[in-house]
């Protein structure tokens, strides 16, 4: 994939500029990434937060080698493209929440926010990695400085994280290569055997966490049956034994 890689100083939303340059033509590959956002966003019009080159702010346009149904395993490859820089580079090894936050001991250390680009198969994918400052008071944030001790610059980590993306990306195209993404997946949620409330649209749903589809959607089992969960909001209820 021959990443275009455009930094900002400071921008709105690098998701936000990223949809618009796709709505004009922009090719797949091309990625953000700022030094600070004046309105990050998070999913369901939640706002993401951080100071000045505090965090990796960044997003990037894909044409995922899959079908629109198997998004949410390409939101999880951009995640675990993160998770897997920050074990390269600093030994830190953070949990998925499901569907994709980054979380070490239960704590928020990134998000994920992905968007169709109208109804083409192209999508962005924006991830936020807090790196030395832990979030806004009071919502359960960490970041990799106070975790490690150790002081990652935003590009050091979106450069590994572009490699370890391209590498997924890679697999998604073949059953084997789906295999193996989806293995790393399952082995990185912490969700997978929790009890669970998922708050969906439609409502809540209080079960246990069984494991993820094919195309990643979350099992749950509830009142003895399974629910395939695709979209929601995780709260992990109990610890995993
Ligand atoms: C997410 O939303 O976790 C997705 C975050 C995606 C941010 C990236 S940054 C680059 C790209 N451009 C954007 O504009 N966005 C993407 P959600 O699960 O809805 O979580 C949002 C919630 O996390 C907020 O309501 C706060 O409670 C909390 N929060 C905000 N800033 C945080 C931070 N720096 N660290 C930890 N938690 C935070």
């Amino acid at each position: 994939m021959p990443w275009v890689i455009r930094e900002f100083d400071e921008i709105d939303s690098t998701n936000t500029w990223l949809v618009a340059q796709a709505r004009n033509g922009a090719a797949a590959g091309l990625v953000a990434r700022a030094d600070f956002q004046t309105a990050g966003r998070g999913r369901l019009d939640r706002t993401w937060e951080a100071p000045r080159g505090a965090g990796l702010l960044m997003s990037v346009l894909l044409e995922p080698p899959v079908g629109l149904e198997d998004l949410q395993i390409v939101t999880a490859a951009v995640a675990l493209a993160a998770r897997s820089a920050l074990i390269r580079l600093c030994g830190l090894a953070p949990q998925l929440k499901w569907p994709n936050d980054l979380i070490v001991n239960g704590a928020k250390l990134g998000g994920v926010l992905a968007e169709l680009v109208d109804d083409t198969p192209r999508v962005v994918v924006g991830i936020g990695v807090n790196l030395t400052w832990p979030g806004p008071p009071g919502v359960g944030g960490t970041c990799v400085k106070d975790l490690t001790g150790i002081t990652l610059s935003p590009r050091s980590v979106l450069d590994l994280m572009l490699a370890e993306l391209e590498m997924r990306l890679n697999a998604l195209a073949s059953s084997e290569g789906h295999d193996e993404v989806l293995g790393e997946y399952h082995h990185a949620l912490d969700t997978v055997g929790r009890d669970v409330r998922v708050e969906q649209p439609t409502g809540e749903l209080v079960g246990r966490a069984l494991g993820v589809q094919r195309d990643g959607s979350l099992i749950v089992e509830s009142d003895g049956a399974e629910h395939v969960v695709r979209v929601g909001d995780v709260i992990h209820v109990r610890a995993a034994q």
